[in-house]
């Protein structure tokens, strides 16, 4: 079969949509960290919508690790389809932003040309929550990460997403180039500050004098929303015989989307206002909503899901006692919790989330959401719990998702078989709750995870006395009679 391309793309059939302008005019303005299939069927597209109107600013996408993304579009000539599905039917487009991709560790020189090239005016990133380098429950960068203890000894030639932002700026700085905008497209609280305040510690680090022009670097926080699960074989086949051309690395997503930005751009930005985006003076609000609401769910859904034997999020949601846990931990615990939206329905909110994930076309696996909890606990369930506990509020089910990811991230499954556990703490995890049953023990080990648990959290005898009597009935009764106790509770 042909290969989908600028020399395919005029004969494919009228029903997809195809890039509406000149993609021989479009050049290079943005460089995105992390070209994975979210920023694909996201902030690319967004991009797509509006590079009509001003084609300077067109992506470069950088992969940090693995060549596979560059070496599927290259032959496409960055050319992709997304693939938007829900239960009531499915559309195909091409998108057409992202101009060319780079693998870092195969060539970090070009992709630090490109970013200290005046034409790039923003860097973007989706390079998940451990791309940070940072501890998750402080937020500060840890400088003993072993990416940036690389980076510091070998500025030049760096591993991290934080070590090529700041030798990128020092290259501008030395060039006497205003510095590029950042912009942290990942589930992170107040994504822009964190980033801000790795990239300054890391400047610091390394010299004063470019500490203090990282200072001034605009850093917007983001609010970003789209469920995009990992393409699977089989939408490859489907989508090669709609087009009646190859595509070897297409996206498969659902028809919302968001976006939320702070409008903080000194070099400029695309008018992505006219594709939807919102622009407000500060997202933390949204951000908080979005982390606890819908990721806190996901988290929840995927560890007790996973463990009862649902493959996808769809067949958790299915499960009986599922949806009465999630429709209650949103709207008994987590909402209460939750910063004023003047003219938000967060009734609504929660309901179009519900039928989000019960999206029978989309086969969103339990044990992708189920990566890296240790990373994504702290914003997703643990500040919620905190929030509660400070206001002397209930939160059975929000702790009952904390216990069941210690159950999955010991790494064994309700048959005592073996879980593929992806986490930067996996080993310490495995390390640290090996031979043990006692749920209390269990519970301890954990507890000594700093990077996971505040000291606050860690000493609360509560929280500590709840963990253990979830987890005890977790191990004891299995996952799905533990849900199935939920069933007809007030949501
Ligand atoms: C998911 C998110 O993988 C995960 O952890 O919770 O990627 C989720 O699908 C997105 O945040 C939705 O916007």
């Amino acid at each position: 079969m042909t290969r989908l391309s600028n020399e395919t793309l005029p004969h494919l059939p009228a029903a997809v949509a195809k890039p509406d302008y000149d993609r021989a005019k479009v050049t290079i303005g943005i460089v995105h960290l992390g070209i994975g299939a979210f920023h694909r069927a996201h902030q690319a597209v967004f991009t797509d919508d509006v590079l009509a109107r001003d084609l300077s600013w067109g992506i470069c996408g950088v992969s940090l690790r693995s060549a596979e993304t560059r070496d599927a579009l290259a032959p496409q000539d960055g050319l992709y389809t997304l693939k938007v599905q829900d239960g009531s039917g499915e559309t195909l487009r091409i998108i057409g932003s992202a101009f060319e991709t780079l693998v870092a560790p195969e060539d970090p020189q070009a992709v630090l040309a490109r970013m200290a090239d005046p034409a790039t005016r923003i860097v973007s990133l989706t390079v998940t929550e451990k791309g940070y380098c940072h501890n998750p429950a402080t937020g500060m960068l840890d400088d003993n990460h072993p990416d940036i203890v690389h980076d510091l000894q070998n500025p030049d030639k760096p591993r991290s997403a934080i070590g090529f932002i700041v030798e990128a700026l020092a290259r501008r700085q030395a060039a006497g180039v205003a510095a590029f905008t950042l912009l942290s497209c990942d589930n992170l609280p107040s994504n822009g500050h964190v980033l801000k305040q790795v990239v300054a510690r890391f400047a610091a680090l390394r010299d004063p004098g470019l500490a203090a022009f990282v200072s001034d670097v605009a850093s917007p926080s983001t609010m970003i929303d789209r469920i995009v699960p990992a393409t699977a074989e089989a939408d490859r086949a489907a989508i090669g015989t709609a087009l009646g051309v190859e595509d070897a690395w297409p996206v498969v997503t659902e028809p919302f989307r968001q976006w939320i930005v702070e409008d903080n751009f000194p070099l400029g930005r695309p008018a992505w206002e006219e594709a939807g985006v919102v622009f407000v003076p500060e997202v933390s609000a949204f951000e908080t909503m979005k982390l606890r609401l819908l990721n806190g769910s996901h988290s929840t859904l995927a560890y007790l899901g996973f463990l009862a034997g649902a493959e996808t999020v769809a067949e958790a949601m299915a499960l009986p006692g599922m949806q009465a846990l999630i429709e209650g931990l949103m709207g008994e615990e987590v909402s209460p919790t939750l910063p004023p939206l003047a003219g938000f329905d967060l009734e609504s909110y929660r309901r179009a989330l519900i039928a989000r994930f019960k999206n029978p076309a989309l086969r969103h696996r339990t044990w992708q959401i189920a990566m890296d909890g240790s990373q994504k606990l702290p914003q997703r369930l643990l500040g919620t719990i905190r929030d509660r506990i400070r206001g002397g509020s209930s939160y059975d089910r929000l702790v009952l998702g904390v216990a069941a990811w210690m159950f999955y991230a010991r790494g064994l499954n309700e048959a005592g078989k073996a879980i593929d556990v992806r986490d930067p703490l996996a080993g310490r995890m495995a390390a640290l709750t090996q031979g043990l049953n006692d749920p209390e023990e269990i519970v301890t080990a954990f507890l000594s995870l700093t990077e996971v648990f505040a000291d606050d959290l860690r000493r609360d005898a509560g929280f500590r006395t709840a963990l253990v009597g979830a987890l005890s009935r977790l191990l004891a009764n299995g996952c799905a009679s533990e849900l199935a106790a939920w069933q007809g509770s007030r949501g």
